[in-house]
């Protein structure tokens, strides 16, 4: 594969995301959008701005428990440098997260609120609605908000259900069902960043390139982590790395074979749940020239 390859894994999917999104956005004042901590740059569907037009969008940066601190601190002043409000959250771990989105957004439409009371509306309500690529945290925004489980009832075709509102606060509500924007990729590093964080289904792009691309990251910044959790010299070859991964865990097959397919599925789920600790993926001095 080149680098530039145009990977069209899912374009029926993302025709019908975007007509849809057309349509709810429509009932709305602003967008919540979720990208991925680790990965602020390529969890970004492109698509988004053509969607959204000029609403105003408050970015959250989820998964935040998953990258390092330092690095996302940096990007976090990156978005408020271009304009936008932008919080990192842990959206299972974090406290008064309700309280958090609530007050960000009414800072965000604070010009809109005011010129309504103005005119002398006694009640502004403002409406927003959550989108962003699969996996990234968006069902778990809005059951946090809503504090309760909500029915999924939505992913199956042919029921037709009312919109729903969940209410935030007294001035802030939600739209109960996320937008899901698919992400879109034309460099294979994108992908890559896309599949060690688990926003693709791992069958998108060969599992022994993702693998590469994650050892070769982990020996350049991380190579501490990797000796500690394998209990093994990092060698700063690829292949002799993950094959000391892989004698060092077992994975051998009965003809005394490396099992590529078992030491290739153990490094990527240790890295999804945290196993080597937190990782950004992109970092801004590396990722913004
Ligand atoms: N550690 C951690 N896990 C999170 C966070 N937010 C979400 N998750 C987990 O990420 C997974 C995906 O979260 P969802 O809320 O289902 O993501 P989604 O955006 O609704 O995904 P789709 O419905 O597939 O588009 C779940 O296992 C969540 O528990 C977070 O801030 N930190
Ligand atoms: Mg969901």
């Amino acid at each position: 594969m080149n680098n530039k390859t145009n990977i069209n894994w899912y374009p029926g999917h993302m025709t019908k995301a975007k007509r849809e999104m057309n349509e709810k956005i429509r009932l709305v004042d602003m967008v919540i959008e979720i990208r991925d901590a680790r990965i602020p740059l390529s969890s970004i569907n492109p698509l988004l701005d053509e969607i959204i037009g000029s609403k105003p969008r408050l970015i959250v940066l989820s998964k935040a428990d998953k990258a390092e601190k330092e690095e996302t601190d940096k990007w976090i002043e990156y978005f408020k440098e271009q304009g936008y409000q932008a919080i990192a959250l842990n959206l299972i771990g974090d406290r008064n997260i309700t309280n958090t989105i609530s007050s960000c957004c009414l800072t965000i439409m604070k010009d809109k609120i005011d010129r309504l009371k103005k005119r002398g509306l006694k009640r502004v309500e403002i409406k927003a609605m959550v989108v962003g690529i699969p996996n990234v945290g968006k069902s778990t925004l809005i059951n946090s908000v809503s504090k309760r489980k909500l029915a999924r009832t939505a992913d199956k075709p042919g029921i037709t259900r009312a919109l729903q509102w969940i209410k935030v606060s007294d001035e802030v509500a939600l739209l109960d069902t996320p937008g899901v924007l698919w992400p879109k990729f034309e460099d294979l590093r994108t992908g890559f960043m896309l599949a060690v964080t688990g926003a693709i289904r791992d069958d998108v792009l060969p599992l022994q390139s993702v693998i590469e691309f994650a050892i070769s990251f982990l020996i350049e910044n991380h190579k501490n982590r990797l000796v500690r959790r394998y209990d093994i010299e990092v060698s700063e070859d690829i292949f002799e790395t993950v094959n000391r991964i892989a004698l060092s865990r077992g994975c051998i097959q009965q003809d005394k074979t490396i099992d590529y397919k078992r030491v290739y599925a153990l490094i990527l789920k240790d890295i999804r749940d945290n196993q080597l600790g937190p990782i950004s993926w992109e970092i801004i001095d590396a990722d913004i020239e």
